[in-house]
């Protein structure tokens, strides 16, 4: 019945695969044939609007499948890799759909990265083709995708969302309304197999790309979207960017389709766009990082001429730890309940419950989403903590990946030989079986739920011509959670490089702007570690604990 596995991926064991099924976790249905199945069922809802679109459950299956059979014609096939790069607007769920239906896999990039980290993405996932936007935010996103063509030899189409007519077509581009074909036949895709390749925090070397089937994410999907209670009159506003995991499944998007709801879209999340769409679009649910979530609380406790936020009942909030302190303020300022959610695109997702007592609901992040899920806290040595203390949390189960594709390094550090999944997170379990999250094991700054790689960021600082040594450091910041700093060792301490000229470097290596350092503190020397041998996660440690540097 299933066709051999998508070289590069790690499957779950025989009898964990017979088992899911059995259990009915996974049912063999897959994202094409779902959104199919609610355009049948209800045509005539409504299921994606955003400030210049608003398409029916018919409307959007239809665009999805002409849109597969056009990239059928343009030689995509299933199981090819292609990259999306789009911000929140209605074209990126035809997209996705359409790739969905022709079994080819998305792979979710951010409208923030730049050749940097779009280079090694589509290199390490073999990528045939790049969707994107000619424009976005006043950058020139055609011109980005053409140097991610020039430079990886698999890619050998862009396809455009275009909003000027007037747009030129560099060599290998074209225009994604070209492909727009009468719907055809498509191929049987097996909800077994992989649907689209999710992209981990950054780090140096070959990025980790997460393989999700349509069977686990389904799964995950669908017990989001019953612990969220959404039904057809649910509008979830995307408000992250919906190629995060988050808002993309959490239940996000796909939940609301799920349910048959309505998926509402604003490409600016700040409280003046966002509260004018959640009055235009009558939202009912919406997913935020905590410095979001603080920007809305503030604006809302402000008062004054506000639009009309009564149609919200339910504000997420995930990404990083949220303080207690502004959990207690989101339910009253908003008018809403809120739901703390802790999740990873490699699976595990915990959610505290609508019902939840408000020590819970803001004093945790929540547990885990399935009865399937296990979880286990360790120390160091992998050996079980106490319940109560702090430890590394490992997770597996039906929606938890066993491994990153085709990466097996990667593999090695982060999954045990058995099948558990490294979080490289530090919680504590409370007797009530809610988390607490307290920390990140790795070298990971978490700004406002975008996680940086200390490594990463080191790896470019290093090749600054006026820089010895580097080393990243998350600092507390009241907003943002951490904000990066970074101590550099200059190599001439009569002219140590400035902040601007750090960030300038940085920026022209072709990175997202959220990785920019937000400090640079020259120090003359790191300061010791005491264990001789000076390793930079030492150092980190030092840092961040406060010792300052000489
Ligand atoms: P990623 O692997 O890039 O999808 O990022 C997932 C990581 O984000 C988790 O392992 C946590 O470190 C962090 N994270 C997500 N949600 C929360 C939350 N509610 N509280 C604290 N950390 C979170
Ligand atoms: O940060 C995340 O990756 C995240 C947060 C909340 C996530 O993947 C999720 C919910 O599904």
């Amino acid at each position: 019945m299933s066709s051999p596995a998508l070289p590069g991926f790690t499957p779950w064991p025989p009898d964990q695969i017979d088992h899911y099924r059995a259990e009915t976790l996974w049912t063999g249905e897959t994202f094409g044939a779902l959104l199919t199945a609610r355009a049948t069922a209800s045509p005539e809802a409504i299921a994606v609007v955003d400030a210049a679109n608003r398409w029916t459950y018919a409307e959007l299956d239809r665009r999805s499948r002409s849109l597969a059979t056009g990239f059928a014609r343009l030689g995509i096939r299933p199981r090819d890799r292609v990259l999306v790069q789009l911000p929140n607007r209605a074209e990126f769920v035809e997209v996705i759909f359409a790739l969905f239906q022709l079994g080819a896999l998305p792979v979710f990039c951010l409208p923030a990265h730049r050749e940097a980290e779009l280079i090694p993405i589509a290199a390490a996932s073999g990528a045939v083709a790049m969707v994107t936007c000619a424009e976005h935010q006043r950058f020139d996103h055609a011109a980005l995708a053409d140097t991610v063509r020039r430079a990886v030899g698999t890619l050998r189409h862009v396809l455009l969302v275009v909003d000027d007519t007037a747009h030129e077509f560099a060599e290998g581009a074209d225009d994604l309304a070209d492909y727009r074909d009468e719907p055809g036949d498509l191929p049987e895709v097996d909800a077994g197999d992989v649907a689209f390749l999710q992209l981990s925090g950054g780090s140096t070397g070959i990025p980790k790309l997460i393989p999700r089937t349509h069977d686990d994410y389904l799964y995950s999907v669908r017990r989001s979207a019953e612990i969220t209670d959404l039904g057809p009159d649910t509008v979830y506003l995307a408000t992250l960017p919906i190629a995060h995991n988050f808002p993309m499944s959490s239940p996000g998007i796909l939940g609301a389709i799920y349910a048959g709801g309505t998926v509402a879209m604003t490409p600016d999340p700040t409280p003046t766009t966002a509260f004018a769409a959640i009055e235009r679009f009558g939202v009912t649910l919406t997913g935020l990082v905590p410095p979001l979530a603080r920007l809305w609380v503030e604006r809302a406790e402000k008062g004054g001429e506000l639009p009309d936020l009564s149609s919200l009942k339910v504000v997420q909030v995930g990404g990083a730890r949220c303080p207690d302190e502004l959990a207690r303020r989101v339910g009253p300022a908003l008018g809403v309940t809120l739901q703390q959610v802790f999740g990873m695109a490699e699976g595990l997702v915990c959610y505290t419950r609508l019902d939840d007592p408000i020590d819970v609901v803001v004093g945790t992040q929540g547990r885990p989403m399935s009865d399937y899920d296990r979880i286990r806290i360790v120390d160091d040595a992998d050996e079980e903590v106490e319940p109560g203390t702090d430890g590394n949390l490992m997770t597996q189960g039906p929606y938890t990946i066993r491994g990153y594709y085709d990466n097996p390094e990667a593999n090695a550090r982060s999954f045990t030989a058995d099948g558990w999944y490294r979080t490289g997170d530090i919680v504590s379990l409370r007797p009530d079986g809610n988390l607490v999250v307290k920390g990140r094991a790795g070298d990971w700054v978490n700004r406002g739920g975008e996680k940086v790689s200390a490594e990463e960021l080191e790896a470019y600082l290093l090749e600054h011509p006026g820089i010895r040594d580097a080393v990243i450091v998350g600092t507390p910041d009241p907003v943002l959670g951490q904000r990066i700093c970074a101590f550099v060792q200059p190599l001439d301490p009569q002219t140590p490089p400035t902040l601007t000229t750090v960030r300038t470097f940085v920026r022209e290596r072709g990175i997202a702007a959220w990785k920019m350092p937000d400090a640079v503190v020259t120090i003359a020397e790191f300061p010791e570690t005491g264990v001789g041998k000076t390793s930079r996660r030492d150092l980190r440690r030092l840092l961040a604990e406060g010792h300052r540097a000489p």
